[in-house]
């Protein structure tokens, strides 16, 4: 299987960042929380009485809305259900350990009071309070880490930035004298007034040079020296690479340290014709697929244009939360483990123990292994009673549990020696 569909090399770790100690937190923490919010939220999929297919956060490319109507979205904007405290609280009920929030998407309005342009949430909209600000004192109070996506390249509403095609004639456009006077002094405001910001997740390097880049990652290195970088700041240069979204490569990959950013039914920001909600135990799954590849899982969020989030994502994620409160031990710092490419399991380890996480329960409640060395079986989960026994035979391991999993999403199985 080629890499290139997952890991594009352009949004890669640069070298020798898989060494360094700054990542550490963010290989302990295995799974965050993605905030796609913005007045996307209020057509929220719908323009002109018609569902615009594709992402939410997309409809203003997809429909080619004019920026002169566009805007006025703004006014409408007034999320008098944000609760910035409950939002946390939901990623720490799930055990996520960081948050991702659009600071500005590529639509260009910014979700934070900035000095730059009047586009933003506190200037242009009759809620007139900064989002962000809220979120990063409610991510410092509870102990989460804040990171903050920001669109680098596409931005549908200035002159200078890239994308918007209807509005503007590209030949025109001066993209280098967007990222000087507007894109690096963005990027200092969010630096700089709002306490520490573990990662900037920067997006779609389609045209931004390895100068922008660098400069770009030195601006964030002179403000904050331990925030992380993703890897689409682009040319190579991130701390970590990012896997395509969605996509969860089919093998380990041990070799970088990587992120699936992923959403919960299709769409980033919230869209009322989007009812394909992902199950709790593929959710669950694609998180041990992940953590056993060697991997993060950034999974998103949309909240709608009040603020509230939607109903299924509460629910999936405060039910993933009751799986981590019981299994959380196999998932937090694991490294991939030694058994890999099966189709009925996954395998993560840390020092001295390996955890099986079943994903095809047997019929007979029998498994057999490779000998891993181990001797001794037992559930990660400590409320699960159902006898299990780990026996040696001809080379191989015997495992014998009950004849139906004990947990319906993933049973886990602690080995030790
Ligand atoms: O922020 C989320 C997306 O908005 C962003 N990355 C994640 C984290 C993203 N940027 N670009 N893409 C995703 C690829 C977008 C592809 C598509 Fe389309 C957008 C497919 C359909 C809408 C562009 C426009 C290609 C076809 C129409």
């Amino acid at each position: 299987m080629p890499a290139e569909p997952y890991f594009k090399p352009e949004r890669g770790q640069r070298p020798g960042a898989n060494q360094d100690p700054r990542l550490d937190w963010w290989r302990q923490a295995k799974f965050g929380m993605f905030i796609h919010w913005g007045v996307y939220s209020i057509p929220a999929g719908v323009w002109n009485g018609e569902h615009i297919p594709g992402i939410g956060e997309w409809i203003m490319l997809r429909a080619e809305i004019p920026i002169k109507e566009y805007e006025q979205l703004a006014l409408d904007f007034n999320p008098v259900k944000y609760d910035a405290e409950q939002i946390v609280q939901l990623a720490k009920a799930a055990g996520q350990k960081y948050i991702v929030f659009t600071s500005k998407h590529h639509d260009g309005f910014c979700m934070y009071g900035t000095a730059q342009t009047p586009y933003n949430i506190v200037n242009a909209t009759p809620y007139g309070e900064d989002i962000l600000k809220a979120l990063s004192e409610a991510c410092e109070r509870e102990g989460i880490k804040l990171g903050l996506y920001y669109s680098q390249t596409q931005d549908w509403h200035h002159p200078n930035g890239y994308g918007n095609t209807w509005d503007y004639d590209e030949s025109e456009q001066d993209f280098n004298d967007y990222v000087e006077t507007f894109v690096k002094p963005q990027v200092a405001e969010i630096l700089s007034n709002y306490g520490p910001i573990a990662i900037v997740w920067f997006d779609t390097p389609r045209i931004i040079s390895p100068r922008q880049s660098q400069e770009l990652l030195d601006l964030v290195r002179e403000l904050q020296p331990e925030c992380l970088v993703c890897g689409r700041l682009g040319n190579q240069l991130g701390d970590y690479a990012t896997a395509q979204d969605n996509a969860i490569p089919p093998e380990l990959r041990a070799e970088v340290d990587w992120e699936t950013p992923a959403t919960i039914n299709d769409t980033w920001g919230y869209k009322t014709h989007d009812h394909n909600w992902k199950s709790t135990t593929q959710l669950i799954r694609n998180l041990v697929d992940i953590v056993s590849k060697g991997g993060n899982y950034l999974l998103n969020i949309g909240p709608d244009s009040e603020g509230a989030i939607p109903e299924p994502s509460i629910e999936r994620l405060q039910e993933m939360g009751q799986w981590m409160e019981a299994n959380g031990e196999s998932i937090y710092g694991a490294n991939p483990g030694p058994l890999q490419g099966l189709a009925w399991c996954r395998s993560t380890q840390e020092p001295g123990a390996v955890y099986l996480h079943i994903f095809d329960w047997s019929r007979s409640g029998r498994f057999v292994l490779p000998d891993i060395g181990a001797g001794t079986a037992s559930w990660v989960d400590q409320s699960l009673e159902a006898p299990l026994s780990l026996m040696r035979k001809g080379g191989q391991l015997i495992l014998q549990g009950p004849r139906e999993a004990p947990n319906e999403h993933v049973s886990v199985i602690r080995l030790t020696k």
